[in-house]
C-alpha cells in the first residue's frame, strides 16, 4: 500500500500547505484528480457492515487499508453523516443524547474492490459527561489521529450555527504537527437560511487558512435533508485512493 499523507507532509517547510492542498483531495498517494461528480457513488453503493468497536489502540484493527475518521464536537451529527453518506439508517448508533459514540467505530463496504474504513469518533467538548470518561475518550481520539498510520484523512464536522470553536481549533492544531489532512465538513445545514449558511462557509475558510493540514474548500451538509452527500463522497473516494474504472 502506498504511504498515507501524513508521511508526505510530515517535516515540511512552512510552505506545505501549497503541497497539502495545490492537486486537491485527490493527492493521497499520489493519485489524479478527483474522480468526476457523481462517479463516487459506485464506491458507497451495496451493504455497509460493523466491523468492531474500539475502546483502547490496542483493539485496532490491522492497519492493511485506508480509512477516513469523522471527528468533531459531541453532538455535531457525526454518526447521522456516516449514515446518510452510506444510505444506511442505523449503520452507527445516532441519538439526540451528547456522547453517544463512546469508542471509534469501524464500518466497511460489503463489496471490497477497494477496501476502506469509515470511522465514527467519539464526540469531544461534552462538558457534561464525568471527567474521567470525558478525559478517556479525548486520550483516544488524541492518540488515534496522531498515530494510526493508514488514516488517510479527518472529516472534521462543525455545527453550521455554532462555527469553529476553541476545541475544534485544538483538534486542527494537533492534526496540523501530525500532518494529518483533515477537510472541515458543515453539518446541518438545513438549520440555516442560504445566506447565513454562505456567511458561515466564508467565514469557516477564513479560519482554516492558517492550518497547514486543511484542504482548502470547505464542504456543506445535511443528513437530514440529504445535502451535499455527493460532494462528500467524491473528497472520501478521493482520500482513500479511489478512481472510477
Ligand atoms: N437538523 C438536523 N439535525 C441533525 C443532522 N444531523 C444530525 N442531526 C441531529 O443531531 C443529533 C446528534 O446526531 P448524531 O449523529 O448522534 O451526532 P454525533 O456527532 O454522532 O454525536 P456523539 O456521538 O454524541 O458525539 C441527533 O438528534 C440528530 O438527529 C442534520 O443534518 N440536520
Ligand atoms: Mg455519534
Amino acid at each position: 500500500m502506498e504511504e498515507p499523507r501524513r508521511r508526505e507532509v510530515a517535516g515540511e517547510p512552512p510552505g506545505r500547505r501549497q503541497e497539502v492542498t495545490a492537486s486537491g483531495p485527490g493527492k493521497r498517494g499520489g493519485s489524479a484528480a478527483p474522480p468526476p461528480a457523481g462517479d463516487a457513488d459506485q464506491l458507497f453503493r451495496g451493504h455497509w457492515t460493523f466491523l468492531k468497536s474500539v475502546p483502547a489502540l490496542e483493539f485496532l484493527p490491522e492497519a492493511d487499508r485506508p480509512e477516513v475518521a469523522f471527528a468533531g464536537r459531541s453532538n455535531v451529527g457525526k454518526s447521522s453523516l456516516i449514515n446518510a453518506l452510506v444510505d444506511q439508517h442505523g449503520l452507527a448508533r445516532a441519538s439526540n443524547t451528547p456522547g453517544r459514540t463512546q469508542e471509534l467505530n469501524f464500518f466497511r463496504p460489503a463489496l471490497t474492490q477497494h477496501p476502506f474504513f469509515l470511522v465514527d469518533m467519539p464526540g469531544y467538548g461534552y462538558a457534561k459527561a464525568p471527567k474521567a470518561m470525558v478525559e478517556a475518550w479525548t486520550a483516544l481520539i488524541k492518540d488515534y489521529l496522531r498515530g494510526r498510520p493508514t488514516l488517510s484523512r479527518t472529516f472534521l464536522l462543525i455545527d453550521a450555527r455554532h462555527g469553529i470553536k476553541a476545541v475544534d481549533e485544538t483538534i486542527m492544531e494537533l492534526l496540523d504537527s501530525a500532518a494529518v489532512s483533515f477537510q472541515v465538513v458543515l453539518t446541518k445545514a438545513d438549520k440555516l437560511t442560504p445566506l447565513a449558511l454562505e456567511r458561515m462557509i466564508a467565514a469557516t475558510q477564513e479560519k482554516i487558512i492558517a492550518h497547514p493540514a486543511a484542504m482548502p474548500a470547505v464542504l456543506a451538509t445535511s443528513s437530514e435533508k440529504k445535502r451535499g452527500l455527493d460532494e462528500l463522497r467524491e473528497a472520501v473516494a478521493a482520500a482513500v485512493g479511489w478512481t472510477p474504472g
